[in-house]
């Protein structure tokens, strides 16, 4: 198997939390990184004004997305904190995450900030190249595999392409975007749409969850910058080189999950004829959870009777608490279940129990098992793995996922009870449908999502995008002669 290098840019809004989803992925991928001999490049966490701060020695009781690789295994990428401010606060924050999930009027279009990206990418390419350096020199007959990951990494592949070529050093290079890729309406509203895309295409494999972020990225190469395209096999081509694009919904460790909530401690309710219900959401506007809270205030109001019987648990990460508009999501939503708090408590009971911070894995596993239903609805998002660990963590009495459509976990989840989160009426019947559904029909449709996320788990994933790279030696998807 070819030595892996993989670039990763770690959110850094609650490390905790991107620890574990990282912890996910890396729980796959590092045995892969540590097997092969591979190198990590990554975030260090540091500015290059910290530079003389050691960085710590591994500790075997890390957590960390890293763990497990020797620290010789790691390459730390480090910038100014204007450039790095710029980068990641500026253009990926301000700029990628709204316009990629189709919320353009969120979106800031900076010279600067894009500068700042492009300068940080190239500092990531630097480094992987270094990296692709020290695997030759170690096995000199070997071609590393160069993997890039989500929004933070679009223009890195050219130049570490380019450089490798100088060098005369074979690579293989992908990328995966963790996030939706958009439709080419949204996309041309970027200043520098076409610089983007041949960013990307500078890969030899890119993988988005689901076929239709593949299909809006062909229609993108193909319409700003007239590639020739195969929607059938896949395939773009770009400067004489054919690019394979792939659909490969990314999924959760299961069984870590299913042992999780096996061992888990009950969770403790009002009363036990009480249901609860359970939202798990990033503090953020694509999550939907103003939508959420709202349309169970209309359920509360339709159904008196659930008063005192029906409770809303919702866990709400903090994320980019720096960003005025997180903040301002935040005090809506403040006062939003305060307003329905007052307006429902009893004596002995409130409708909301909410979290504003991080929980341990042990007790999200409990919640997850001891919900009646999972509220997953955002207004757009890449998967979704809440969706996923709910199910993982139904190991008792079969609850319900009420899921949106417009999750990429939405395509495959089809047993799930799904939701339009933009329609107040509609979204709250759905709650009480979930909450009244009898137990054969949840049972029927959580054994078969069981099933389902059981077989396709992440080290499926991890396989399937292994192959996706493989495919590209055995030249099996080609574009037909002429
Ligand atoms: C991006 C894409 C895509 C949440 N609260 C707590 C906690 N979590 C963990 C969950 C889950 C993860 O965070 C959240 O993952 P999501 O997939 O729901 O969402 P994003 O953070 O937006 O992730 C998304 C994903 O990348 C993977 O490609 O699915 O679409 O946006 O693992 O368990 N973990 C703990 N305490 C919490 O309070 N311990």
């Amino acid at each position: 198997m070819a030595k892996l290098t993989l670039s990763l840019m770690p959110d850094l809004d609650c490390m905790q939390v991107m620890m574990e989803l990282a912890g996910g992925l890396v729980t796959a991928v590092a045995p892969v990184v540590v097997e092969t001999g591979g190198l990590w490049v990554g975030w260090s966490g540091l500015h290059l004004e910290d530079q003389n701060v050691e960085i710590p020695e591994s500790d075997p009781n890390d957590k960390s997305p890293t763990a497990g690789l020797k620290s010789n295994q790691v390459l730390p990428v480090a910038v100014t904190k204007q450039q790095f401010d710029d980068y990641y606060n500026g253009c990926c924050n301000a700029t990628f995450w709204p316009l990629f999930h189709s919320m353009p009027d969120r979106a800031t279009f900076q010279a600067d900030k894009w500068e700042a990206y492009r300068q940080v990418n190239a500092e990531f390419a630097r480094l992987t190249v270094e990296a692709v350096k020290r695997l030759h020199e170690s096995d000199p007959g070997s071609v590393p595999l160069v993997w890039l990951h989500d929004y933070h990494m679009m223009l890195a592949a050219n130049t570490i392409r380019e450089k490798c070529d100088e060098l005369n050093l074979a690579i293989k290079m992908a990328f995966f975007l963790h996030i939706p890729f958009p439709s080419w309406d949204i996309v041309r509203l970027f200043p520098w749409d076409d610089e983007l895309l041949q960013g990307i295409l500078g890969c030899d494999s890119i993988g988005f969850h689901v076929e239709d972020y593949c299909l809006n990225f062909i229609d993108c190469c193909q319409r700003r910058l007239g590639c020739r395209v195969d929607r059938q096999q896949m395939l773009v081509e770009h400067n004489s080189r054919t690019v394979s694009i792939n659909p490969l919904p990314i999924s959760i460790p299961y069984n870590r999950f299913v042992e999780l909530a096996e061992a888990a401690e009950q969770v403790v309710k009002n009363n036990p004829h009480e249901q609860m219900l359970l939202g798990v959401d990033r503090l953020d506007y694509t999550k939907g959870l103003v939508h959420k809270i709202k349309a169970f205030e209309t359920l509360l109001k339709k159904h008196p009777e659930l008063i005192e019987h029906a409770t809303f648990l919702q866990v709400a990460v903090p994320s980019r608490t720096d960003v005025k508009e997180y903040q301002e999501l935040k005090e809506e939503l403040d006062q939003l279940i305060g307003r329905i708090n007052g307006q429902f408590s009893t004596p002995n009971w409130s409708p909301i129990r909410y979290i504003y911070g991080c929980v341990s894995q042990d007790q999200l596993a409990a919640f997850y098992r001891d919900s009646s239903v999972a509220v997953v609805t955002p207004l757009r998002d890449g998967m979704n793995l809440v969706a996923k660990e709910f199910v993982a963590c139904q190991v008792g009495e079969p609850g319900v996922l009420l899921l949106s459509p417009f999750a990429g976990a939405g395509n495959s989840m089809h047993e799930a009870l799904q939701v339009n989160p933009y329609e107040n009426n509609e979204f709250a019947d759905a709650i009480y449908r979930a909450l009244t559904m009898p137990k054969d029909e949840r049972e029927l449709r959580m054994k078969q999502l069981r099933k389902r996320e059981r077989e396709h788990d992440v080290n499926f994933w991890l396989r399937n995008f292994l192959k996706t790279v493989d495919c590209l030696i055995d030249d099996e998807r080609q574009f037909p002669p002429g």
